[in-house]
């Protein structure tokens, strides 16, 4: 066993609490990693409960342990509580409590250095004040990240079940985009043999997440598709989702899921962006994403106020839309050559 996983292990063998935390906007990945991770230490007598800033997605309600989950918005106090309980508190699938929102984050802070963190993730840049860390940005999944920890310390043999396994399975397929992007390795599919065998529903998962589009979502993506901006001249794309767009077809969240994607699809362009402006929220979302070296980490925190992988990555901007848009594109400008040269 790695040091590092041994002595988390230890940690949780000490633990009575346990706070699991997903970032803001939770996604299958975070919610699959933290829900599996959760099952498992209740299972060996642990109390541990996952906490998410905000709303789980309707195309994710489905997975197991969903209606377990605290939900920061709603449940304030609850959260309070287990924060001030917990012995141990998990940052899962993001680099620093930033990334669970203002307010939450802004609790979290108050325990750093005083609690015991523990971070599993994959993104980028991890917070150096968290010692006990598992972060990888060289494996495609967070969920990767604990199937590998749970085998490690026997915990998978001893407890996993048909949900954990599909948990799992959610977060690897979601993050891989269905074992397509470029960290999808042989242990990424080693990892999904082994989750089948344990009786996670492949195909089932696969028509949750992707084949369950409302009629409003479906006229989203077309909108976004028909209006996307083209500069072939510098490899790149954008789409902008602005409020009265997301407001005419009923957004909930979720909705923009996968959307960008769309961007990057077209040949000739190596870096697209989503720009969303949320209902009941005052900055504006970017979602970017890339082919081949160029950062849209770097990129998105250069500019943007964000970060991420090299080729997927989230930032934020405070201007108003049309501002956004002029800043993007200027952006672009500056980084024409280099996106360029992977399109
Ligand atoms: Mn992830």
């Amino acid at each position: 066993m790695e040091k590092i996983t041994r002595e988390i292990y230890e940690q949780i063998q000490k633990a009575h609490q346990m706070v699991l935390l997903v970032h803001t906007h939770p996604d299958g990945d975070c919610l699959g990693s933290a829900l599996a991770l959760a099952r498992v230490l209740n299972k060996l007598g642990k109390k541990a409960v996952v906490v998410s800033p905000d709303a789980i997605p309707e195309y994710l309600q489905w997975m197991p342990d969903t209606d377990k989950v605290l939900i920061y918005e709603n449940s304030r106090s609850e959260v309070d509580q287990a924060l001030q309980k917990a012995d141990l508190i998990f940052l899962i699938d993001h680099n620093t409590p930033k990334r669970t929102g203002e307010q939450l984050a802004e609790k979290l802070e108050k325990y750093v250095g005083k609690k015991t963190f523990i971070l599993i993730d994959h993104h980028l840049q991890p917070d150096p004040r968290i010692d006990l860390q598992i972060s990888d940005p060289d494996k495609a999944s967070t969920a990767e990240l604990v199937f590998d920890f749970l085998q490690a310390t026997g915990l998978w043999d001893r407890y996993a079940d048909r949900e954990t396994a599909t948990l799992i399975y959610t977060g690897i397929m979601t993050d891989t985009g269905s074992f397509r992007f470029g960290k999808t390795s042989a242990g990424t599919h080693h990892a999904a043999a082994e989750l089948i065998a344990k009786g996670a529903p492949n195909e089932y998962i696969h028509v949750q997440v992707y084949d369950t589009y409302s009629y409003d979502k479906m006229q989203l993506l077309a909108h976004a598709l028909r209006h996307m901006k083209v500069i072939p001249e510098c490899g790149a794309s954008y789409m902008v989702l602005d409020r009265q767009t997301l407001e005419k077809y009923h957004y909930r969240p979720g909705d923009t899921e996968g959307i960008v994607n769309y961007g990057i699809s077209l040949k000739g362009i190596a870096f697209t962006t989503l720009i969303t402006q949320l209902p009941d929220n005052d900055s504006i979302k970017l979602s970017f994403r890339s082919k081949g070296n160029f950062d849209v980490n770097t990129f998105a925190r250069k500019y943007f106020n964000g970060g991420g992988h090299k080729n997927a990555a989230g930032g934020r901007s405070s201007a108003s839309l049309a501002d956004t848009v002029e800043k993007l594109e200027k952006a672009i400008r500056e980084n024409c050559n280099k996106i360029l040269a992977n399109a």
